[in-house]
């Protein structure tokens, strides 16, 4: 029998969300120990190391704000690729010693909650136990892969991989090799890969609508200018825009502007690249279905100039839009759109014709599939692991019928229970830092004030949570987001899954409106229970 190790706060994932919470609850004097599955720091840039992998927003305001942690790191590329920043993580570790707390190797499997002594049990794949006041939800918005229970998978002869399973060792050169998935890692796989295959063939359900991503070197001295003149600037920026990034929605509906100031508007976001044609246009375009049909006519214009075969304009950037342009995640490409006039490269339409059986013969390909099919995003990575509150039931349990929180961190019967970058957040609908230091530092001054007032445990109370989760629901229900089939940003990706909307749709500045006024009404969302009945019971 191993020992219980106790601790004041556990931490589940050592990403961005598991290492800010480390760094910043060290300061206050609590002890931490985080609990990873993989074997190194990073969480999704640890998993993700499929060939072209690389992050979708931009440095410098994708990494820490924390002058420590980048006046000596420079970046080579606009978006830097999954190498880069897992080197990014070391150097975070070497500043400041972060894998002395972390476990790796260690899968929390279950958490139960003791409301007699306000501490969380977690247990681990290989039986160690661990005991906490405090539990910190940092697993990532994509930890749970998604394998689609494909009839002759498992007995399927090749090799298969799903993306973000993917082996040290893969040589893929010369070799005749077949992609299922075109979401934003099929994107990148398809163009990484398909210069040194010998043929890949993509199995494409839904097109992808990816925009340019306008990918570019910089150098350390303009790295060095913007460190002195506009870092700083930069990061605060980040809080005051929807999507947490540098650029924000235009307010003005998109009929309202002439036809002439309309296309000069498209033109100018499309040159900027990234995701300025989404998180950038107007604002409507994620509620009105024509000012969304503007859009998508622009998008279709430009990407069909690049695919010269009108069969192959017809599946990747068909007349009727596939959905409502960005209600999918739109990904950021360099080359996606000539990959198709390469010619060792075959694209299926399987739109009509869905995969049933991997056979290798069926598929044509000798080399096996690649599973780029995606993840149970959002809450997959929190259901996962049997998490038990004050009512025993698990959380999985009762997120069935519909996610329920308050401030998309916290549910009501789960005491001292925390999650960053999760459901009902704004999580990818914004740079991924911006939300994740906003919220790891609003847990933190929450756990502060506990401590200041000597309260052993808060939940949200259910009237707040309902009136949260009601918000999310009513902002999700007035934007197109329904009319995407299968998104999972509905969490209609997942047989079986509940349809609604995952995040919260209503920008970063509304969202930290609403934490920060909780915060400064004295914490009325949340029931407490003071220190001194903990000691008693
Ligand atoms: P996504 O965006 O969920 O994409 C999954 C892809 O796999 C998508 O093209 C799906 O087609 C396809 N898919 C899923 N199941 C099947 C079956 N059964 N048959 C054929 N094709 C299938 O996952 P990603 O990993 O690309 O991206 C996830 C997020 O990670 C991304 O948005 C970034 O935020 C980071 P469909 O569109 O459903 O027709």
């Amino acid at each position: 029998m191993t020992e219980t190790q106790e601790y004041d706060v556990l931490v589940i994932g050592s990403g961005f969300s598991g290492i800010h919470q480390l760094i910043n609850l060290r300061k206050q004097g609590l002890t931490v120990k985080i609990l990873e599955a993989g074997s190194d720091l990073g969480g999704t840039w640890y998993w993700n190391r499929y060939p072209g992998a690389r992050v979708e927003s931009e440095v410098p305001i994708y990494q820490f704000s924390d002058p420590e942690l980048w006046k000596d790191w420079t970046w080579s590329e606009r978006f830097p690729g999954w190498k880069e920043i897992q080197e990014y993580f070391q150097y975070v570790d070497r500043k400041l010693g972060i894998k002395q707390d972390v476990l790796f190797s260690s899968r929390v499997v279950s958490a139960v909650w003791n409301d007699t002594t306000d501490r969380w049990m977690l247990t681990t794949e290989d039986g160690r136990v661990f005991r906490s006041q405090f539990l910190s939800l940092c697993t990532g918005v994509g930890s749970k892969p998604y394998i689609p229970d494909f009839k002759g998978l498992d007995t399927f002869k090749g090799q298969v991989h799903h993306t973000a399973r993917w082996p040290a060792e893969c040589n893929l050169a010369e070799k005749r090799v077949g992609i299922i998935g075109t979401g934003s890692t099929g994107v990148q796989v398809i163009e990484e890969i398909s210069p040194i295959v010998s043929h890949l063939t993509v199995f494409q359900r839904t097109p992808h609508l990816a925009l340019p991503m306008r990918q570019r070197q910089i150098s350390v001295e303009e790295q060095e200018k913007q460190k002195n003149d506009i870092y700083p600037i930069l990061f605060s920026r980040r809080l005051q825009t929807f999507s947490g990034l540098l650029h924000d929605l235009n307010p003005k509906p998109t009929m309202d502007a002439t036809p002439e100031e309309r296309i000069s508007f498209y033109e100018d976001k499309w040159e900027k690249g990234a995701f300025h044609f989404w998180l950038g246009a107007y604002k409507d375009l994620f509620t009105n279905q024509q000012a969304n049909d503007e859009a998508y006519a622009f998008w279709r214009k430009k990407v069909r100039e690049r695919i010269p075969n009108p069969e192959l304009q017809e599946i990747l950037a068909p007349m009727q839009a596939p959905h409502p342009f960005g209600m999918k995640q739109p990904s950021l490409e360099q080359r996606y759109f000539e990959v198709y006039s390469q010619p060792n490269v075959t694209l299926v339409d399987i739109k009509k014709d869905e995969i049933e059986e991997i056979t290798l013969n069926g598929l044509k390909i000798s080399d096996g599939p690649i599973l780029a099919t995606g993840f149970d995003m959002v809450t997959g990575g929190i259901t996962a692991i049997d998490i038990r509150g004050q009512d025993g039931i698990p959380i999985k349990e009762k997120w069935s019928s519909g996610i329920r929180s308050y401030l998309g961190l916290a549910s009501a019967t789960y005491p001292n229970m925390f999650w960053i970058y999760g459901p009902h957040s704004p999580a990818s609908f914004s740079n991924g830092p911006t939300t994740i230091e906003f919220t790891s530092e609003w847990i933190i001054n929450l756990i502060k004030h506990m401590k200041d007032n000597q309260i052993s445990s808060v939940a949200p109370t259910e009237k707040a949570q309902n009136l949260y989760s009601e918000k999310v629901s009513r902002l999700g229900a007035a934007g197109l987001w329904l009319r995407a089939k299968r998104s999972w940003f509905m969490g209609a990706n997942i047989p079986g899954k509940k349809t609604e909307m995952l995040q919260f749709p209503g920008g970063v500045p509304v969202y930290t409106k609403l934490c920060n006024d909780e915060a400064k009404n004295g914490y009325k969302g949340f029931h407490t229970k003071p220190e001194v009945v903990r000691k008693k019971g």
